[in-house]
């Protein structure tokens, strides 16, 4: 019988295999393709003749019937999940708290090293008996070690003689979904909000599950499912109840809910004349309206906070500073272990100071004011997920204070969901910076995993790509931005190829032809990007509103959301002066960064514009002029995205129809929209360089005017 049932399962699957050459891309990286290496194949069959799970929560369900699917597929037989340790070759997983044996095995000093989340990935030798373990302290450690093997196996590595140690590096790693209550989503790309709000809380839709399952195998831990332009309703009785029901299914994934708190809302939705900090009744409405939440949903996260900025309202609407709001937030929070993740994305176009500077000015002297459960959350640059900016200057400028990274998983200003642009070496550039705040050596990495000022919280938050397309992301390759964000945030020392190695196996394929491609393209992607849109340090020079197609012209209202406040060309020259002869922006680094960034021979150039205005003539380190430098810059952007067309189509036949089709399209689209970018950016600024564009190049085939009229409505990721 159980031969028959084996025969079948491996004719159904095989046979899936063979004909579904189409996929949607739904199962993102977890695909658990059946392996196809015969060698690896029996050598994994060898290793894991039986499964034992020892626990009975919600999470080690989970993580039996995640490792029966994931073995049974892959390994194309049959895999129950067992309690009891018989033989030898079983795959163990368990934590010395739930199973006798793990207790037996003599790991506790090693897991000891590994707090609540890290886990044990071992061979064991027990009483002559070889086995592989994966042990934790908690169930959710064993969970993401569960899902580490997985990986292993997806990724055809050897699973003979593991010596596995994991830990993750932050304590909180958490998306932001800019998700509206009427289900749009601010500059989301992929759909409507997965968060059925009209049907919750009676029905759970089975995406909710496998949202969860994604974020686990990644080492996600937290979501702030609200828009940090936030909407108070969330906070009523009718919601908390919807938000509990998402709360239930996250939870055996260990993954916490956390809400945007509208700082208006004791006005909005509690009937106070004031949300004024320092007023004790609406410190007592905090405290109340935290105490219903936790009633519903007692493992809560807390609160992510978007205070005075873009219209938001916040404490200095009652002349207080963003300290007396996050701390009487983080009072009602404290005694349920929530905290508050304050943004420091603040700046107003009455202050006539330069926008780069305005979030360092504001919070920097805040240090050491903050109460100990709250974050300063801070874009990874001082104005706002450019294709390329420096490091935000408060990255090792608040000591005192746990800062928690943001960056933008979703595509506002680099291509929305049209463009393939893997994002992780744009990340991995910021964490590797040397703030220099402690002397060399103090990487903004070191500042955000807590370990250079010793914080006992540190974190990551991405803003989500994630809508209800069928394939969560719209682009296939967006959701390379959504996994390597998680692993970044598991451990920020991760590089950029690695992970991007990691994912085409689990996504795409095992074939070394496919990752030969698939892995130059994609690390060489952001920098095209940067080329086609804002080469040399420009930045902000998108159109309004929408931010996908150019707009160096955007002029006129407020001048800190035009183009010319930030590229600021004219007959002399482009870029911002932000040296010590001009804005000064330049101070708020440590040396030796900020000599680097104030020279202007010393300055990066690719940051050159950002930091310096530029002659038109001034000649570059390759002897080119300014103007030169910045035609071929966006020419090679433009043939980076050409050649991606003709490295992707030698794919024919290796990847499946369905997202080969899909990709296929999607690259003449960039390759269209590319060109448009540099046309219409060339054309502008040439009105000022009143120089050539070098002969060698194709011309323009339209006009800036052309590029100035074009309009567009609905738009997704605004509200049109
Ligand atoms: C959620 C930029 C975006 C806004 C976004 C804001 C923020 O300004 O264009 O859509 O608002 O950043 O991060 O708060």
């Amino acid at each position: 019988m159980a031969n028959l049932t084996k025969f079948f399962l491996t004719f159904l699957l095989l046979f899936t295999f063979l004909i579904g050459k189409s996929e949607d891309g739904y199962e993102l990286w977890l695909r658990y393709k059946p392996v196809d290496n015969q060698v690896l194949l029996n050598e994994y069959c060898k290793a894991i003749k039986e499964v034992v799970v020892f626990g009975q929560s919600e999470t080690t369900e989970v993580i039996k019937s995640e490792i029966a699917r994931g073995l049974s597929a892959m390994l194309v037989q049959p895999y129950s999940v067992s309690s009891v340790v018989s033989s030898e070759n079983v795959l163990v997983i368990g934590t010395p708290s739930n199973s006798e044996f793990i207790r037996s095995l003599n790991l506790v000093s090693r897991l000891d090293r590994l707090g609540n989340e890290g886990y044990l990935i071992v061979e064991t030798t027990s009483k002559g008996k070889k086995n592989i373990v994966i042990a934790s302290n908690s169930e959710v450690g064993t969970l993401y070690g569960a899902f580490h093997f997985l990986r292993l196996i997806q990724s055809n590595k050897s699973v003979v003689a593991l010596n596995i140690e994991e830990k993750p590096q932050t304590t909180h790693r958490l998306l932001n979904h800019w998700d509206n209550l009427d289900r749009t989503i601010e500059r989301g790309y992929a759909g409507f909000s997965i968060w059925d709000w009209h049907k919750l809380p009676d029905y759970i839709d089975p995406r909710y599950t496998d949202y969860a399952r994604a974020n686990a195998s990644i080492g996600i831990n937290g979501t702030v499912i609200t828009n940090v332009n936030a909407n108070a309703l969330v906070l009523t009785d009718q919601y908390i109840k919807k938000v509990a029901a998402l709360a239930k299914v996250f939870r055996p994934y260990g993954i916490k809910i956390y809400l945007t708190a509208r700082f208006s809302a004791p006005v909005e939705i509690g009937g106070l004349k004031t949300a004024d900090p320092l007023d004790a009744q609406v410190a007592d409405w905090w405290k109340t309206k935290v105490e219903e939440i936790y009633k519903a949903i007692p493992d809560f996260g807390g609160f992510l906070v978007k205070a005075n900025s873009e219209g938001q309202p916040g404490p200095q609407n009652y002349g207080r500073n963003h300290a007396d709001g996050a701390n009487m937030l983080a009072k009602a929070l404290a005694p349920h272990g929530g905290v508050v993740m304050w943004r420091a994305f603040v700046y107003d176009h009455n202050v006539p100071d330069d926008r780069a500077k305005q979030a360092y000015t504001e919070f920097n002297p805040l240090d050491g004011k903050f109460d100990e459960n709250v974050f300063v959350q801070v874009k990874n640059g001082a104005i706002d997920f450019q294709p390329r900016e420096p490091f935000h200057p408060l990255f090792g400028a608040m000591p005192k204070t746990p800062l928690m990274m943001e960056f933008q998983i979703t595509q506002e200003y680099t291509g929305c969901a049209t463009h393939l642009v893997y994002l992780a070496p744009l990340f991995e550039e910021c964490l590797d910076a040397d703030t220099h705040a402690k002397g060399k050596g103090s990487t903004v990495a070191k500042v955000i995993d807590g370990s250079l000022d010793n914080h006992l919280y540190s974190g990551m938050a991405g803003v989500s790509n994630i809508g209800n397309d069928r394939n969560w992301t719209g682009h296939p390759f967006a959701q390379s931005n959504w996994y390597a964000y998680g692993r970044l945030a598991w451990n920020p020392n991760l590089s950029s190829e690695d992970i991007a190695d990691e994912w085409i196996r689990q996504t795409f394929s095992n074939d070394s032809k496919v990752i030969d491609v698939l892995k130059p393209m994609m690390m060489q992607s952001r920098e095209a990007m940067v080329d086609y849109m804002t080469p040399l340090g420009l930045h902000h020079i998108m159109a309004r509103n929408h931010h996908w197609g150019p707009g160096p012209w955007v002029d006129g209202g407020r001048p800190d959301w035009t183009s010319l406040y930030y590229h600021r060309a004219d007959s002399l020259g482009i870029g911002f002066n932000r040296s010590s002869t001009g804005s000064n922006a330049v101070a708020q680094y440590y040396e030796p960064v900020r000599q680097q960034f104030d020279k202007l021979e010393n300055c990066p150039e690719n940051l050159l514009l950002w930091f310096h205005h530029v002659p038109w003539t001034y000649k570059l380190k390759n002897g080119q002029t300014l103007w030169n430098a910045i035609c071929d810059q966006y020419y090679r952007g433009t043939d980076a995205v050409k050649q991606m067309q003709k490295q992707w189509q030698g794919l024919k036949g290796s990847i499946d129809d369905q997202r080969f089709d899909h990709v296929s399209q999607l690259l003449q689209i960039q390759v269209n929209e590319s060109v448009w970018w540099r046309n219409a950016c060339l054309l502008y600024f040439q009105q000022f360089s009143k120089m050539p564009i070098p002969e060698k190049y194709e011309k323009p085939d339209k006009t800036l005017e052309y590029y100035q009229n074009l309009q567009f409505r609905y738009v997704p990721g605004i509200e049109n």
